[in-house]
């Protein structure tokens, strides 16, 4: 494993160790990227988090200030990392900046079945973050025919 490189100046040769490929070597926050620099290296918060690197909190974007999807008709949860703002009303839908919900021609209600994943308890947890990722995966098209 290559974790030692040689960056050569004019004058002088000087050696850097990469602290972060083998992870013991940094104590970056598993919530944070290492960053390598010659002679050192900087743990950086990950997007959604804040701290110093070391240790990186979540932001509660539904708490923040000022805070995300606000309004009556709006439900925000919080991610480790993220957030999802909602309508609560199921037929409406969030506008792309999310300000507003608005009227759907239709709307359905139903359940997916994901059949090429291990089920874990987390997916029950609606708060979760293995809940949040797999929700954000799901990408489908669902074709409403009405019959008369
Ligand atoms: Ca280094
Ligand atoms: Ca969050």
């Amino acid at each position: 494993m290559k974790s030692l490189d040689i960056y050569s100046n004019k004058n002088y040769i000087s050696l850097d160790i990469d602290e972060c490929i083998n992870e013991p070597n940094s104590n970056c926050s598993e919530d944070a990227i290492c960053n390598n620099t010659i002679g050192s290296y900087q743990c950086i918060c990950k997007n959604g988090y804040l701290g110093d690197g070391i240790q990186c909190e979540d932001i509660n974007e539904c708490t923040a200030t000022p805070p995300k999807c606000t309004g009556e008709d709006k439900r925000c949860t919080n991610y480790p990392g993220a957030y999802r703002c909602n309508c609560i009303s199921p037929r409406q839908q969030l506008t792309k900046d999310e300000s507003a919900c608005i009227n759907v021609s239709a709307s359905v209600r139903g359940e997916i079945q994901i059949i090429n994943l291990p089920f874990i308890p987390a997916y029950s947890d609606t708060s979760s973050s293995e809940y949040f990722e797999t929700t954000q995966r799901i990408t489908s098209q669902v074709w409403i025919f009405q019959f008369w």
